[in-house]
């Protein structure tokens, strides 16, 4: 049996807030090794005792403090996350990587590496998926995971040759070895729920202050929107659904076993004021993770339609897209406890709609908004500025369509060009020099335009400001 340590590196609690919730890549992959006989843990290192969420305005303020971790390297933080590490006594440790962790890693596992050199660590994640010379800039990581990890760290945790096990990138004396892809998990229905209780680095009485109420129903996306990691992360032609009988039993699960052990909601995802900011009482609120949980419309119907049948009485929020909602739909989901759908509109320039293949228009997207409203499900409007090419009309659009939809909460992101992605490579090709620019910059609250320098500051700060309409949200739920 091997103890291993799967890791959320720190990265709210360096722009001043924190993370409190289960993050689902690692915990499939822990409930995965346990079911199997090995003895796998999370550790949140972003996760804090502490239940004020700063808004979303002030992660963007706070850019400058947050560089500064990645300058001392000997910073109490790095120091911490270390010796939580250690304390575990792991035999491995694995990170979850996206790109703006990647300073992280590095810094937490060369210390790792120099404190105790018999422990063997990995990275999996979207990050480490799609970059595949990362060991080159990881050097204390000895293998990293492509793709779905499960498989891949069982066979690493079972002493497989490494060199040989499909999915895992290692060292050789010529360079990397890299074995390709592992199959994708065909059944995801079989998978073990994911892990929700062995919980390192928290005292107990805090473990209630978890949110463990996130679902992930659908594996991949068939989009391909580019400024997007999944197209490649996942493979788009084998996105995978549950079953709606599968989700509805890990549904009950939560119920039955976490949904009375805490007091209120300290949602990660809730970047709000404080806890009493927060409306919901007394449970938390299940959170559909998937890209596009309205993909396939019967089976979202069918699974709306199970959960009024079972009376489950939980409340939800998951991430649609406009051009696949009717009426039918978001009188369902209404019905069925959605507290909020969330929805990436992302600009209401047309132009800019196309160049990023949205595959949508605005006029769509107006008529999901408006069905929404009808049916009386609150939505999230997600929109992002600081495309090529965008101008300071470009944004005005986008201003006045974000006013026109009347939406119950607005989240404001300013282009990040994630590595891997089209839209990185594209820009990689017309002479940005993406590459040069520190890994920890790539987030979409750092303020300042990575690629574009036509926009104004002006048009920029009121793009911004539309957060202020969160306000005056009908509601007063703000940001779930
Ligand atoms: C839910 C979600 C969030 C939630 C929760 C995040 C969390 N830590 O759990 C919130 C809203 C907080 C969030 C925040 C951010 N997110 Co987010 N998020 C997602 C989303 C929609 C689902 C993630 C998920 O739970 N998937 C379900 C699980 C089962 O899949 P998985 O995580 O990919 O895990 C599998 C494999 O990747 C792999 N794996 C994952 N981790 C590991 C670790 C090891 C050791 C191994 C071996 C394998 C492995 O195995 C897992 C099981 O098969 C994804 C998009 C997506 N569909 O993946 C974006 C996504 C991961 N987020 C993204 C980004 C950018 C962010 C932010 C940086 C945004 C920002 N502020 O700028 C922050 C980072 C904060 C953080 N600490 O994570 C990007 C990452 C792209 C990139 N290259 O960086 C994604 C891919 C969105 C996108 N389409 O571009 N996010």
């Amino acid at each position: 049996m091997a103890k291993i340590l799967l890791v959320n590196p720190p990265f709210y609690r360096l722009l001043g807030s924190h993370y409190n919730a289960n993050s689902l890549g690692i915990a499939y992959i822990a409930s995965y090794l346990n079911k199997r006989g090995h003895d796998a843990w999370l550790y949140n290192a972003d996760y804090l005792s502490d239940n004020s969420y700063i808004k979303v305005k002030k992660l963007f303020q706070n850019f400058n403090n947050y560089k500064e971790y990645f300058k001392n390297t000997d910073h109490v933080l790095w120091h911490e996350v270390k010796d939580k590490i250690l304390s575990f006594k792991p035999d491995w440790v694995g990170y979850t990587s996206y790109t703006a962790n990647i300073s992280a890693i590095k810094i937490i596992s060369e210390k790792i590496r120099s404190a105790n050199p018999n422990i063997r660590q990995f990275v999996g994640g979207v990050h480490a998926t799609l970059d595949k010379n990362l060991l080159k800039t990881l050097t204390s990581i000895d293998y990293s995971v492509l793709r779905e990890g499960e498989e891949p760290v069982y066979a690493l945790v079972e002493n497989k040759d490494p060199t040989k096990i499909p999915g895992v990138i290692s060292r050789g004396k010529n360079g990397l070895i890299d074995n390709g892809l592992a199959p994708v998990i065909k059944d995801i229905d079989n998978l073990p729920f994911p892990e929700r209780d062995k919980l390192w680095g928290i005292p107990d009485n805090e473990k209630k202050n978890v949110d463990v109420s996130y679902i992930c129903t659908i594996r991949g996306c068939p989009y391909k929107c580019t400024y997007c990691a999944s197209p490649f992360h996942w493979d788009r032609k084998t996105t995978r659904l549950r079953s709606p009988e599968s989700v509805i039993e890990e549904m009950k699960h939560l119920k039955e076993h976490y949904w009375h052990a805490t007091k209120y909601d300290y949602s990660a995802s809730a970047n709000i004021g404080d806890k009493e900011s927060l409306k919901i009482a007394d449970n938390t609120l299940v959170y559909f993770v998937d890209d596009v949980f309205t993909v396939n419309k019967k089976r979202v119907k069918k699974l709306l339609k199970m959960m009024i049948k079972q009376n489950l009485g939980m409340k939800w929020k998951c991430e649609a897209r406009a051009d696949h909602l009717d009426d039918e739909i978001c009188e369902l989901m209404a019905e069925a406890g959605c507290e909020r759908v969330k929805i990436g509109f992302e600009s209401g320039s047309n132009k800019i709609l196309k160049q990023v293949q949205k595959l949508e228009t605005k006029e769509e997207m107006l008529k999901g908004a408006e069905m929404l409203k009808k049916a009386g499900v609150p939505f999230s409007a997600y929109f992002m500025t600081g495309f090529p090419g965008e101008t300071d009309a470009d944004v005005r659009e986008t201003i006045d369509f974000a006013k026109k939809i009347e939406a119950d909460y607005y989240s404001l992101s300013v282009l990040a060009p994630y590595y891997g992605t089209e839209l990185y490579d594209q820009l990689m090709a017309n002479g940005h020099a993406l590459d040069k620019q520190p890994w920890e910059y790539f987030f979409h609250q750092s303020p300042k335009p990575m690629v574009n320098d036509k926009i104004s500051t002006k048009v920029l700060q009121e793009y911004l400001s539309l957060s202020e309409l969160n306000n005056k949200t009908k509601k007063g739920l703000g940001y779930i």
